[in-house]
């Protein structure tokens, strides 16, 4: 095609190619969830719903997408693990962040009513989203730590927080107070003396996260079966093995994770 006098305005774009052979995160973030989250009746401090609903929408990016190899979500916030490797749009930022993006939000409201049954919803969420690249695999480790800590110290917070004002009637300010100055055993001793919850017993989902990783499971599906003839029209069931982005509530901040799914760090290069 015989390029127009106005061709020239695509010398404006800029390179965005993200550096070869590092890895590329891309962290969504859902733009002023305080508010989603008190307009819609999330449950205080986690509400299975929404952690759920996050969690399919992280699966459908996997699968509609290509080359993401883990992906790690908590609160609003998930993130996409591309492979070193991958070429995908020649690596350009804008189309891996962009494409997440908006796979993640219109799936957040296609399978809404899946998961909020009695809770509609109210107006369209948004995600903001950014790129970082990781040069190294400590480092790739180093990041998904960062959030998986962050996931931990939130919660204990917030789990502290939720009971001393739901259940011990203190207002918001109050527990505020209560807590400034306070290390993790100081909460840890508060939920147990006064409320009787031990922390270990607390949901992993809530105090991990969610890992989600390439698993092969085996899918039973039933079929009308066409041939031969004199068994036509009869169902037979059909097993299939495929991968699917599973979930998982594990901590990825140790080794025993890596060294039991060393498929998904390549070598360092
Ligand atoms: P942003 O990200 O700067 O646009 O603003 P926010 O409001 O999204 O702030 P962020 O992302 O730092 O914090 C996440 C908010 O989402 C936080 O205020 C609590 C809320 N949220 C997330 N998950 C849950 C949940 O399961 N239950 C409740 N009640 N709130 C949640
Ligand atoms: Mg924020
Ligand atoms: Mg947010
Ligand atoms: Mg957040
Ligand atoms: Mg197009």
């Amino acid at each position: 095609m015989a390029k127009s006098k106005f061709a020239y305005v695509r010398d404006f774009e800029t390179d965005d190619t993200c550096l070869p052979h590092c890895w590329v995160v891309v962290r969504l973030d859902g733009r002023s969830f305080h508010r989603f989250a008190e307009r819609h009746n999330f449950a205080k401090p986690n509400d299975k719903r929404a952690l759920h609903l996050m969690t399919r929408c992280a699966q459908t990016v996997m699968e509609e997408l290509e080359d993401i190899v883990l992906a790690y979500g908590q609160s609003d916030e998930y993130s996409f693990v591309f492979r070193r490797k991958s070429n995908w749009f020649k690596r350009r930022a804008s189309k891996f962040m962009t494409l997440v993006a908006s796979q993640f939000a219109s799936s957040y409201v296609f399978y809404w009513p899946e998961y909020f049954e009695d809770q509609p919803l109210l107006y369209p969420p948004g995600f903001d989203g950014r790129v970082v690249v990781y040069p190294n695999n400590q480092t790739l480790k180093d990041y998904l730590s960062w959030r998986q800590v962050d996931c931990h110290i939130n919660n204990l917070y917030n789990t502290v927080f939720w009971a001393l004002v739901q259940q011990a009637g203190l207002t918001p300010v109050q527990a505020q107070e209560r807590l400034k100055g306070t290390v993790a055993a100081d909460k840890q001793e508060i939920l147990f003396s006064e409320f009787n919850i031990n922390y270990n017993n607390e949901p992993l989902m809530y105090k991990k996260g969610t890992v989600l990783i390439w698993q092969k499971v085996e899918e039973v599906t039933t079929k009308e079966v066409k041939l031969p003839a004199e068994i036509e029209g009869q169902k037979m069931k059909l097993s299939q093995v495929r991968a699917r982005p599973l979930a998982l509530h594990c901590d990825i901040i140790g080794d025993a994770f890596w060294k039991e799914h060393p498929e998904i760090l390549e070598e360092d290069s």
